[in-house]
């Protein structure tokens, strides 16, 4: 059994999500998801539209996803690798680099991002339509 672990807010989950998580799944048989909590997306400087029960629920619903916990500080990631047994750590192309350090523990993949879509974008449209109703 190949575990692969992962991290990531997921608000309004939306089609980059979905391959990230589809293609760390296909690196291995059991693919473990780190769900940013509400108040550690404060520490990354990100308020989320959805909160985290929500976001677990959306989750919990993905077939690539087999277990969901919460991550909320920089620091549990080792622990995480060790608690999961995860074979590879899994992040989007946007954090190349970043948890290199991890390799001592499993082997670390950075795969590319989806282009053209983002949380952000999809909150930036929704805002300018609730603009224009309000402004009709
Ligand atoms: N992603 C992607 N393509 C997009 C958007 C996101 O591949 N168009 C990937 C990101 O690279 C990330 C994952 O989807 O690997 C989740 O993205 P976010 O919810 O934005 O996660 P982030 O806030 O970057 O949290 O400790 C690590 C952090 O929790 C990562």
């Amino acid at each position: 059994m190949k575990t692969i672990i992962t991290y990531g807010t997921f608000d309004i989950l939306h089609a980059g999500h979905i391959n990230l998580l589809r293609r760390a799944r296909e690196c291995g048989d059991r693919l473990v998801v780190g769900l940013s909590s509400d108040e550690f997306n404060q520490c990354k400087h990100k308020s989320s539209l959805l909160n985290y029960d929500n976001r677990k629920a959306v989750l919990e619903a993905i077939r690539f996803v087999d277990v969901v916990f919460p991550e909320q500080s920089w620091e549990q990631k080792a622990d995480d690798i060790r608690r999961y047994h995860a074979d590879v750590f899994v992040m989007g192309h946007d954090w190349l680099g970043k948890f290199d350090f991890l390799s001592e523990l499993c082997e670390v993949k950075y795969l590319p991002r989806t282009p053209e879509i983002s949380t952000t974008e999809i909150r930036q449209s929704l805002g300018a339509v609730v603009h224009q109703v309000k402004h009709v």
